[in-house]
């Protein structure tokens, strides 16, 4: 059974104008695409064939180029599109609000924390806003296509949010303003998903 690009469930043009079609077309068909079909061809004949992408991570071998880049990408993009919707953002609520209070007094704050993961990420990489066993939140940034579930990767819990800060994320419509493009990002969250999220790896 070999990974499938998972179907993007709105239109390439439902995110503006925050995150551009064109951007979004090429992300999708061109940048996860290929890390899903390298990802293939890279276990391919190997015991890690057939195992789920979390449990690949997991207990990644971090020497293994090829499976480290593709499967970060693979994952990392996966759970990218899941966490934005233009139409059903939901709003920030329940436990996820209570232990983002918790760990940041604020979400405000919180907001400035991740803001601040992303734009001071050098070169190519992710944000995250990850979930420990028992509730605790914790954000963290991470190299490339690397994340949490990866070992030794940053915060080390389970991430429930992520933000593409490689330049194919942003660079059409917002050229070199990363941190304009992080502030738009806020915009179309998904919180429903995020607290989905935060509810099943808590
Ligand atoms: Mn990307």
């Amino acid at each position: 059974m070999a990974f499938e690009l998972p179907k993007l469930q709105y239109a390439y043009d439902a995110l503006e104008p925050h995150i551009d079609a064109r951007t979004m077309e090429i992300h999708y068909t061109k940048h996860h695409n290929g890390y899903t079909n390298n990802l293939n061809n890279a276990i391919a004949e190997t015991d890690l064939e057939g195992k789920p992408i979390e449990d690949i991570l997991i207990n990644l071998d971090m020497n293994n180029s090829a499976v480290r880049n593709n499967g970060g990408g693979f994952y990392n993009h996966s759970l990218f599109w899941t966490v934005m919707n233009p139409e059903d953002k939901g709003y920030l609520s329940g436990e996820l609000r209570d232990a983002i209070e918790e760990m940041f007094g604020s979400v405000d704050t919180f907001k400035d924390v991740f803001a601040k993961a992303a734009a001071t990420r050098f070169g190519s990489g992710w944000a995250w806003l990850c979930v420990h066993k028992g509730g605790r939140v914790e954000v963290c940034s991470t190299p490339n296509q690397d994340n949490p579930l990866m070992p030794k990767g940053a915060c080390g819990g389970t991430p429930i949010l992520g933000l593409d800060v490689w330049e194919h994320a942003y660079y059409l419509n917002y050229q070199n303003r990363r941190p304009d493009y992080i502030n738009a990002f806020f915009n179309v969250i998904n919180w429903n998903e995020v607290e989905r999220r935060y509810a099943a790896a808590k």
